[in-house]
């Protein structure tokens, strides 16, 4: 067979899935997530699949009905994700391909790429070039904005859901104290070798952020998230340039251009693309080497499937974030042994519907 691959249709679904333990963050509290599926039918009988995150159970109409046109566009054309993922790109140029355009269209291109790797026969990763093998990562299923006299019982069980070794912890309570407190208790729990992530979600004003994190740098913490908002480059830089505990963001770079203008204005020592808002693979792609090219480490956000097959391919691959929060619609979820997710030898992205449970989710 040729390998080409003809799109016949594209169907995404939305469902609303549990967790076992509720998001409690700056970004807001979720009890359960809702969640896109997508799969990309050929005419080959191949199909893909990917999935998004998109936090709000009342975006998901309008991304769908994106996805939906989008997918119409392509009908009875070679599947090609690169030039999928341009022609769907610039036809958001008069409205703006960031938001909402850039999620639908990082949905459709993960599908794509994992159809293709399907017609290939290769685990997706193989199909950039990398091998099948573990990828270290730290547990993000946990230690949200709660009660910080929980902590220390759930970062021990954290660590041992897999052998973790790296933790990611919230930050930004009202006041230092608090903050202070959780990063005790979670060592107390997991032991105080843990490499402890701490993910502010954007909550603090530059100066509030100024205060707390210079009153942090001394703790040791493996780095800081997303103090600040997003898009804030220039609080970035500062922070970056005045704390010694390295500065992560990146979760909320839409598009590759977006990494190169943060990195261009020195606003993080680490970067952490999202395969939603980044391009999905072909963005990863396009987007990770410009790190790479300025000595800068990348982590992931979400999406451990996918992200586990990029990282293999990442030059300068660094942690990937852990969480299974897709798992109660996946047939065999990923294996996570000494903080260490496994790629499986099978083709593709290696994720398959349980479509019973799908059905039970579905909304
Ligand atoms: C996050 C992810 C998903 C929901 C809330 C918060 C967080 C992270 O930013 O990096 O895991
Ligand atoms: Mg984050």
């Amino acid at each position: 067979m040729s390998g080409s691959l003809t799109l016949q249709s594209i169907d995404a679904r939305a469902v609303l899935l549990p967790l076992r333990r509720p998001i409690v963050s700056k970004v807001g509290r979720f009890d359960d997530w809702p969640m896109i599926l997508i799969d990309v039918y050929t005419c080959e009988g191949i199909v893909g699949h990917s999935y998004l995150e998109p936090y709000l159970k009342d975006a998901l109409g309008c991304i769908i009905a994106l996805i939906q046109a989008l997918g119409a566009a392509h009908v009875g054309k070679p599947i090609a994700p690169l030039d999928v993922f341009q022609f769907n790109r610039r036809s958001h140029n008069l409205i703006g391909y960031e938001g909402v355009a850039m999620i639908a269209i990082s949905g459709i291109d993960m599908a794509i790429w994992d159809a293709l790797a399907k017609a290939a026969g290769l685990p997706l990763t193989r199909l950039f070039g990398g091998t099948v093998g573990p990828v270290p990562a730290y547990n993000s299923n946990g230690l949200w904005l709660t009660d910080v006299s929980t902590l220390a019982k759930e970062a021990a069980e954290l660590s041992a859901e897999g052998g973790f070794a790296a933790l990611k912890l919230r930050l930004g309570r009202d006041v230092l104290a608090a903050d202070l407190a959780a990063i005790l208790e979670v060592r107390q729990g997991a032991g105080d070798s843990v490499k402890l992530m701490v993910d502010f979600n954007q909550g603090l004003s530059l100066g509030d952020a100024l205060h707390r994190c210079h009153a942090l740098d001394e703790q040791g913490l493996y780095w800081l998230e997303e103090p600040i908002a997003y898009d804030n480059l220039t609080g970035y830089a500062q922070l970056t340039r005045e704390l010694k505990t390295p500065v992560q963001l990146g979760e909320n770079f839409y598009g590759p251009g977006e990494l190169y203008k943060a990195v261009h204005a020195g606003a993080g020592d680490y970067v952490m693309p999202d395969l939603m808002r980044i391009g999905g693979v072909s963005g990863w792609l396009r987007a990770v080497p410009i790190a790479a090219a300025a000595g800068i480490q990348v982590s992931t956000h979400l999406y451990p499937e996918f992200a586990a097959h990029l990282m293999r391919a990442t030059e300068t691959a660094h942690w990937l974030e852990w969480q299974d929060w897709a798992d109660p619609v996946v047939q065999e979820p990923f294996a996570v042994r000494d903080g260490k997710i496994e790629i499986p030898e099978r083709p593709g992205a290696g994720i398959e519907w349980d479509e019973a449970a799908v059905k039970r989710y579905a909304i």
